[in-house]
């Protein structure tokens, strides 16, 4: 059962009981009517408590159900909370935990609102790409009023319930037992002869309603530029004190029914599920036992050592930082202690919390001080064999059962656990730079990595704030397995007659929060120089544009250097295009291909974006990753993929899987077309006429 129905002294109390958040799902909606009318027509039932079992009064709506028939089918949550709120006898709304969405909006219809302290209050459609569609636009202006109501709106922001205690939301803000006092309160209200207050009655009143909706439009402008929903919100709002209680919650339902097809809801909602199934490994049971992780070791002090050891300190872990000489040593805690005061000094982190968070540090020089630590991260030179006597030494070292993790961005985890006696214990963490901003942390599983030790790290990734994903063992694992292939293709363009600059515009006008040539001036481009001297090595097979090498000969290595594929002028970032670089592409174009032609924004995109979704067809295919949303997560939150697309491979099923394949099969019969062998999986799905996502 959904909802369940008891009676206690006269009070009917209609429980949501719909794990794990009371979602508003069709069977919940169809249990609270039920109950309203159980309710009615029990001559000794004399005011109702609507409350919720679990975790959460609600967390709204159900969204698995959104553009599906159930989401529209009768009773729907809109008339649900009109049976609610015109039950003759009132209803009290008993608030604990978690009152979200369509739950608040349900509260919102009952006559009477108790509340737990410590309850997170919010109208977070937005963050899904939607407005409140069950009157909260309406009815929330009406209850605490309209500057509070859209601020609430347009963030989507919870804020607790005590902080709402005088608002005018809740009747009560109650400490202790929380279904007592909304029994004791339904008593005395249903004693009173009706009928019972209705928040759609109250008025909102504002001296100057008009500018403050004005305001409130400019300053959601910014994030408002590739989203629908927010200016909506604000629409919606507008309407009802424009026009009425009425009017506004029909002009709301319109809105609500259009934001819900957009791709942007669609790439959001993606985002939302996406990031929970990430933490989820198929062959790993939820009820897998932890290790305990009280005490992380971190190896190398270093920009990459220092980021990482400042996630655990964040969430209040003590870390024992090692490193070989004592000038290091100390650089690296100073910078430690430069991020934090610059933190302090943006006002996010409070003076005494900079002292609280460096004693959390111990440094050390000697490996024998990692002996306590249940989790070590190695985060030192990327050279198998400065990791192989890390390896070694930890095998000496470390307690049995401590997990030993690598921060190998490109070199085999299964190698380096091979240089224990310990392989089980041994994963990658590959955070990315910088550690302690990146949301990203790819977990690389070796193949005899423990089921508990991967449990262990995504759970502790929640802790410290990241969004794991887990990714076999191969070269560049998902993330930059699958970028070497955007660069591929961004180089060839170069060949073929475009500059850095169109690329560079294309693709951020996609959305990108940087193109190639720009991202490659920040982070160097002497690194893609080394990777790929070592593939010509190991992979002679491999056709590579040597346009780059020729930028790298000419000691361009990128912003560091002043010059890279744009001019830069000391202390400033800006990206001026750079004639000397332009004609080496020009001179290099006719040395290999005797002309240039003219490449539209269109297919650098195209060639862009399809040279990831076919790399990421393959690496589903191999198993690397084990879900098409696992790797829009690694995109979304590691390499500036535009959220409103919601990742490579949504985009790619919200361009349609037929035309991705048509568009490989014709860049592959052109010119460079041997950087593309289409995915065979991916052949496969359009065969079956599936998506990456069902
Ligand atoms: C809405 O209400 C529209 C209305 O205005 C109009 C309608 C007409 N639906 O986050 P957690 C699942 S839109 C379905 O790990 P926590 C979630 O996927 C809705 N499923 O737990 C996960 O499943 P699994 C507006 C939902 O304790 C499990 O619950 N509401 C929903 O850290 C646990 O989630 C929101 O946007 C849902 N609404 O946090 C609230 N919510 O275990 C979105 C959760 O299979 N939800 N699930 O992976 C949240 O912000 C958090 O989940 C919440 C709990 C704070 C509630």
């Amino acid at each position: 059962m959904a909802v369940n129905y008891t009676t206690q002294d006269g009070v009917a109390v209609i429980t949501l009981n719909n794990p794990p958040v009371n979602g508003l799902g069709l069977s919940t909606r169809a249990g609270i009517v039920e109950g309203i009318e159980r309710a009615q027509n029990d001559p000794d039932v004399k005011a109702i408590v609507l409350t919720g079992a679990g975790k959460a009064f609600s967390g709204g709506a159900d969204i698995t159900e959104f553009n599906t028939p159930k989401a529209t089918q009768e009773p729907t949550l809109a008339t649900v909370i009109k049976i609610v709120e015109g039950s003759a006898k009132p209803v009290v709304a008993a608030i604990h935990s978690v009152a979200m969405g369509g739950g608040l909006e349900l509260a919102l219809g009952a006559h009477y609102r108790i509340a737990a302290p410590g309850a997170q209050i919010a109208l977070p459609e937005v963050k899904l790409g939607i407005l409140p569609g069950a009157g909260g636009t309406q009815r929330l202006p009406r209850a605490i009023g309209l500057e509070a109501a859209l601020n609430m709106i347009v963030s989507g922001a919870p804020v607790l319930s005590e902080k709402l205690a005088d608002s005018g939301l809740f009747d009560e803000v109650v400490q202790g037992d929380l279904l007592e006092a909304a029994l004791a309160f339904a008593r005395k209200v249903g004693a009173k002869q009706g009928p019972h207050p209705k928040v759609r009655d109250r008025k909102i009143e504002h001296p100057n309603a008009a500018g403050f909706i004005q305001f409130a439009r400019n300053s959601v402008a910014a994030i408002a530029k590739n989203f629908p929903a927010p200016h909506k919100c604000i629409d919606a709002v507008e309407a009802g004190v424009q026009n009425g209680f009425d009017k506004g919650l029909a002009f709301e339902r319109e809105c609500f029914i259009a934001l819900v097809q957009t791709p942007e809801s669609r790439a959001l909602r993606h985002a939302f599920f996406g990031e929970r199934a990430a933490s989820k490994i198929p062959d790993v049971p939820a009820d897998t036992p932890l290790r305990d992780i009280s005490r992380v070791a971190v190896i190398g002090a270093g920009t990459m050592g220092g980021g990482i050891a400042m996630n655990f300190i964040n969430a209040g872990i003590a870390v024992t930082l090692l490193e070989t000489k004592q000038e290091a040593l100390d650089r690296g805690l100073a910078t430690i202690r430069k991020n934090y005061e610059a933190s302090v000094k943006k006002g996010k982190l409070k003076p005494e919390a900079l002292e609280e968070r460096m004693a959390l540090i111990t440094p050390t020089l000697s490996y024998d001080h990692l002996r306590s630590a249940d989790l070590i991260v190695e985060a030192v030179f990327e050279e198998l064999g400065v990791k192989e006597q890390v390896f070694k030494r930890l095998d000496e070292v470390a307690k049995p059962g401590a997990i030993l993790a690598s921060n190998t961005s490109t070199l085999d985890v299964d190698k380096i656990a091979a240089f224990t006696k310990r392989p089980q214990d041994v994963v990658g963490l590959h955070f990315f730079s910088p550690a302690n901003v990146m949301k990203l942390l790819e977990v690389v599983r070796g193949k005899e990595t423990a089921k508990d030790v991967l449990a262990t790290v995504m759970q502790l990734a929640k802790k410290i704030r990241k969004t794991a994903v887990v990714s076999g063992v191969c070269d560049g694992f998902i993330g930059n397995r699958m970028i070497e292939q955007y660069v591929r293709q961004a180089l060839f363009m170069l060949e073929e007659g475009a500059l850095p600059a169109q690329v560079d515009k294309a693709i951020e006008k996609f959305g990108f929060a940087m193109g190639p040539f720009r991202m490659s001036d920040l982070a160097g481009n002497d690194i893609g120089w080394a990777i790929r001297k070592r593939r010509y090595q190991e992979r002679p097979d491999i056709h590579y544009s040597k346009i780059a090498d020729r930028l790298c000969e000419m000691g361009r290595f990128g912003q560091k250097t002043g010059g890279g594929w744009y001019d830069y002028k000391t202390g400033d970032r800006t990206a001026y295009p750079s004639q000397v670089v332009d004609e080496m592409i020009g001179a290099f174009s006719k040395e290999i291909n005797g002309e240039r032609r003219k490449i539209s924004d269109e297919e650098i995109v195209e060639r862009l974006v399809f040279a990831l979704v076919n790399e990421g067809a393959k690496i589903l295919e191999e198993g690397i990753a084990s879900k098409a949303s696992d790797i829009d997560m690694v995109y979304l939150t590691g390499y500036g993929f535009p959220l409103y697309r919601g990742g490579p491979m949504l985009y790619a099923d919200t361009v349609g899987l037929y035309n991705v394949e048509r568009a490989i099969r014709r860049y592959a019969a052109r010119p460079n077309g041997d950087a593309w062998q289409l995915a065979p999986g991916l052949a496969k799905l359009v065969a079956e006429g599936h998506g990456f996502n069902g």
